[in-house]
């Protein structure tokens, strides 16, 4: 008893502290009364909003540490892990924008996959007791063999992204299993909140639901209306997170909550939230979404949001981490969507 009390906090590290799964991340390891330390990237203007609430005057205010670093740079890698001797490190920094990586292919290459090779060697030179975990996505499945995707579906990916993130998935186990490293991935489906960033579909549709009810703007444009993605809640995911890295052996885990939905129906759900119910007209770059109620377009399709290639529909068969990690999800697709229009209704001063 005493012992355990007097047992020091686990250190946890987070690349990837200001995105959206860092905040979370950062938050429920702080809960469980970890001390969190965090990488972030040098810019010119800071962009700590999501993380701004466990720093400023918050209770929570002492665990939560930054350290300038950059998955580009293997130096500022080594450093951090030499000072902050993290017994958990979680890699959740990347260029992690699909359709971007298409536009910036080397780059992301570079980040998303190089990037963890350097985290993975330092780990290996440094900290090689340290447990790592791997932000793997979805993505993997791409060109999708099989509905649903569970760890056995082999792998087609579609996207500079995915090509990424698989080197780096198999990094991850190469260092396993050459190494020795406690090394991990999460093949995580689509998760969203209100803090996803503006440019991913879901929070895209969102906001300009808010900006649309509150008429400060009359119409937004998609791309490809029919992918069907597996959507959960950041939140419960992070969960999935810690929980991979607590088990006897390194593994891997898929982690989704196994609803597939489309963009047209996110988008149904989302207006009809904020009290607008859409009908749809015309067909391919012509289609539309107009509001019943006046006939006024409120959805538009633009070629320049299709993708050269795309994923169609990603749906997961998370039964393992379910049975093993003991894994459940809280937030269900529809909870997700009202959570989201929700928020963006508030901060545009309609709730
Ligand atoms: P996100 O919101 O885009 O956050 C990405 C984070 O990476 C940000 O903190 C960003 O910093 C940081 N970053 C980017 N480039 C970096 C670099 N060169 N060095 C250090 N940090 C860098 O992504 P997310 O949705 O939270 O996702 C977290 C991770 O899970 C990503 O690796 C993503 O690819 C993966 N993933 C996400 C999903 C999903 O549905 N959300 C599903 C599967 C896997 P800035 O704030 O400075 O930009
Ligand atoms: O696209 C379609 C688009 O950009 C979802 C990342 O977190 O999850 C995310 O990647 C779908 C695609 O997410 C627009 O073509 C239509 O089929 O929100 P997204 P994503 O590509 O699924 C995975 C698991 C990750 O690992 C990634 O890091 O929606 N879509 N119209 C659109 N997408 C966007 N962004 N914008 C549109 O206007």
């Amino acid at each position: 008893m005493l012992a355990g009390k007097l047992r020091p906090m686990k250190k946890a590290l987070i690349t990837g502290v200001t995105g959206q799964d860092g905040s979370y991340l950062a938050e429920f390891l702080i809960e469980k009364d970890y001390e969190v330390h965090g990488v972030v990237r040098r810019s010119s203007t800071f962009n700590r909003s999501r993380i701004d609430h466990l720093r400023k005057g918050s209770a929570s205010d002492r665990h939560l540490r930054l350290h300038y670093g950059d998955l580009g740079d293997t130096e500022s890698l080594t450093t951090i892990l030499a000072s902050v001797q993290p017994d958990e490190i979680y890699n959740l920094a990347a260029q992690s924008h699909v359709g971007i990586s298409f536009t910036m292919p080397t780059y992301t290459g570079d980040v998303s996959g190089l990037g963890t090779v350097r985290l993975l060697e330092a780990i290996r030179q440094i900290l090689p007791h340290a447990r790592f975990y791997q932000a793997s996505s979805s993505e993997l499945f791409g060109k999708v063999a099989e509905v649903p995707q569970n760890e056995q579906t082999p792998f087609h990916p579609r996207s500079p992204y995915a090509v990424a993130k698989l080197y780096s998935y198999w990094a991850t186990i190469n260092y396993r299993e050459a190494h020795g490293l406690f090394a991990t991935n999460g093949i995580l489906f689509n998760h969203e909140s209100p803090r996803r960033g503006e440019n991913f579909v879901t929070r895209k549709i969102t906001r300009a639901v808010a900006e649309i009810a509150a008429g400060h703007r009359d119409w937004l444009s998609l791309g490809n209306l029919e992918a069907r993605r597996d959507w959960g809640f950041a939140g419960d995911f992070v969960d999935a997170m810690w929980r991979i890295l607590q088990v006897d052996e390194p593994d891997d885990w898929v982690v989704g909550i196994g609803e597939e939905h489309s963009v047209r129906e996110f988008c149904e759900l989302a207006f009809a939230r904020a009290g607008i119910e859409l009908e749809w007209t015309g067909s391919g770059t012509e289609e539309r979404g107009l509001d019943r109620a006046n006939g006024a377009t409120r959805v538009k399709v633009n070629p320049r949001y299709f993708r050269p290639a795309e994923v169609d529909q990603l749906l997961s068969d998370a039964s393992k981490a379910r049975q093993e990690l003991g894994w459940e999800p809280k937030v269900g697709f529809e909870e997700l969507v009202r959570m989201m229009v929700d928020a963006d209704l508030e901060a545009v001063g309609l709730a």
